[in-house]
């Protein structure tokens, strides 16, 4: 009798089969740049199913290791990395993973070129994106605020194509008495000559084998909290190629990412170089971590459509209860209805990198800083917890073979995981949003872009859903006019409301300008369709919830 075996699910040029990219990029790019930039994208959308997709295995199957001592018994606190993870190294220098967002060679669109190549890459890189984020914002903080020797000696490295001289950088925040609350940092800066010399330990410190850090600590007599700390620079080795006064106390057992090399170091005298002004470390370390936060959101929508490209080929293999998963309504359905989440989170997600490339080459306004700002933390939060969700049905398209580790899907929900954690957890984000708000005044211009926006648009099939996203501002700026009337607890307890409201229409008013232009423009029907269905999503959960509501959920969340 013939035996059966399933076909695994395949992927082909992920740059190629990816309609929603190709229409976004042809959609915001002038011809000239989509021309100049799409066969480089295409040429990533193969390495990243052949060479790099390899590459990426291999790094996961051989995770890093702690070298202590050498064999006569000297430290030396080795971290030794995969023949594949050096390779990643070399690849993102070659493809100027970072570079093409520094030499700026399309102007404000050079973000977005970058950005999708970052995007393609990703899934299959093992998480070399890790490093690579925290590399583009230790540029850029460099670029806004370090001096002289930083631009000339370090910031050419972080920017190079040339393997030999790129390097990569950790962005060591998270000490044990505070993840989230870095003004917990107990880090101690003491003044030697024209630098420091730091002493503490750092809890959480990933890519530990980058050549440098950018790191929070106070100056000895600075006050306590956030205001005292002071962001420096340095080399994680000495001109001899010596550990810098840095002790790696072992590396982190982690749920996912495992090829990347997280750790747990102790600063003893570790030479660093003051970056910015005494006390101002966490407002120019922001510039950083806004950077890797939109990282963050880019790669999370990498993830979603790697697990829906997967699940799509496979449903046209799998055969059950007679018929192709594909010609199964409900599980057709069910696709449908991650390919909405993605094409959402991808749009909102790009546009934010959009504003990122005008604000860098000085093409935006006041209005666009503020939006830029105010987006960063919100797709960050967003875009992490909907790919959580997207993965974890993904997999489960697959059935049983979806959580056998030999089929490579788990890894994709472990290394999702990880999205709504790092830089910043979703909760919070939350309270920057909040802040932002407050201290900012950045909810004004973002909510009558809503509705500018939406504004412009006229297709008649659209009329229905623009009413909706009409209604569902009239109670963000409702909610926003009363905001300064409750208390900090009461404004905290939804702020996650808040902020999904927000960026729920928010992404409502991107489709749909884009389903009319796409519709307009080449008779596609398909945006409209996802711009329908995504304003028919409660859009603004339950901003108003009473005071009795507020009292239950403190009954339920902590069993009163
Ligand atoms: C695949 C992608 C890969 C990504 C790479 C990941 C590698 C993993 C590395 C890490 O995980 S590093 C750890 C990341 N840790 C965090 O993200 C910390 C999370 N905590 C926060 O975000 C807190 O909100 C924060 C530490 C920033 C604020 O804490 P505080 O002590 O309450 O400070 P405060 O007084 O609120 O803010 C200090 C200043 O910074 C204020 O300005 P002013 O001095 O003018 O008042 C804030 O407005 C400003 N600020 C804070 N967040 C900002 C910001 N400015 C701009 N943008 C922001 N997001």
């Amino acid at each position: 009798m013939h035996e059966f075996y399933q076909n695994p699910p395949l992927l082909g040029n992920q740059y190629d089969d990816d309609r929603i990219l190709k229409s976004y990029l042809s959609y915001k790019l002038p011809l000239d740049v989509f021309n100049e930039i799409h066969p480089d994208l295409q040429q990533m959308g193969e390495r990243t199913i052949t060479d790099i997709y390899q590459l990426g295995l291999a790094a996961e199957a051989q995770p890093p290791t702690h070298i202590p001592y050498d064999a006569w018994g000297r430290r030396i606190d080795k971290i030794e990395v995969s023949h594949a993870w050096k390779s990643l190294d070399k690849i993102s220098a070659e493809e100027k993973m970072i570079a093409i967002g520094y030499e700026r060679k399309h102007g404000e669109y050079s973000r977005i070129y970058q950005f999708a190549k970052l995007y393609l890459f990703h899934p299959s890189s093992a998480i070399y994106t890790c490093p690579l984020a925290m590399t583009d914002g230790a540029a850029r903080t460099i670029e806004m605020y370090g001096n002289e020797y930083l631009k000339q000696n370090v910031l050419p490295r972080l920017i190079s194509s040339e393997p030999d001289l790129f390097w990569t950088s950790g962005q060591w925040m998270t000490e044990k008495t505070g993840g989230s609350d870095v003004s917990g940092t107990s880090t101690i800066a003491k003044p030697d000559g024209n630098n420091f010399k730091l002493y503490g330990d750092k809890w959480f410190t990933s890519a530990t084998t980058s050549q440098m850090a950018m790191t929070l600590a106070r100056i000895e007599g600075a006050p306590s909290g956030s205001k005292g700390l002071s962001l420096f620079y340095l080399a994680t080795r000495n001109e001899q190629g010596n550990l810098n006064g840095i002790r790696i106390n072992r590396l982190k057992d982690k749920l996912g990412t495992k090829a990347l090399p997280t750790a747990e170091v102790t600063l003893d005298g570790a030479m660093a170089m003051l970056v910015g002004k005494h006390g101002d470390g966490v407002k120019k370390i922001s510039t950083l971590f806004n950077i890797t936060r939109i990282y963050n959101a880019c790669c999370a929508v990498g993830y979603m459509r790697r697990a829906i490209a997967l699940a799509r080929d496979y449903a046209s293999k799998r055969h059950a209860f007679g018929h192709y998963l594909s010609e199964h309504v409900l599980h057709v359905e069910t696709l449908s209805d991650l390919q909405i989440e993605f094409e959402a989170a991808f749009h909102v997600v790009f546009h934010t990198i959009e504003l990122l490339g005008k604000v860098e080459c000085h093409r935006a306004t006041s209005s666009d800083n503020a939006i830029l700002r105010l987006l960063t933390s919100l797709v960050k939060l967003y875009t992490a917890k909907q790919a959580i969700v997207v993965v974890s049905e993904a997999i489960e398209a697959f059935g049983g073979a979806g959580y056998i580790e030999d089929t490579h899907l788990p890894k994709l929900l472990r290394d999702t995981q990880v999205l709504s954690i790092w830089e910043g957890t979703t909760n919070i984000l939350c309270l920057d949003v909040l802040r932002a708000i407050q201290k900012e005044n950045v909810a004004e211009p973002f909510i009558e872009s809503i509705k500018n926006r939406i504004d412009r648009l006229h297709l008649n099939d659209l009329q229905e859903s623009i009413v909706i996203v009409r209604r569902a501002y009239e109670v963000l700026k409702q909610y926003l006019k009363q905001l300064e009337l409750l208390n900090e607890q009461e404004q905290q307890v939804m702020a996650r409301r808040l902020a999904y409201s927000l960026i729920q229409t928010y992404i409502a008013s991107l489709l749909l300008e884009f389903a009319e232009d796409s519709f307009e423009k080449h008779n596609d029907p398909l945006p409209l369709i996802t711009a329908k269905r995504w304003s028919t999503k409660n859009l603004t959960p339950l901003l108003n919830a009473s005071e009795s509501y507020r009292n239950d959920s403190r009954r339920l969340g902590l069993n009163i």
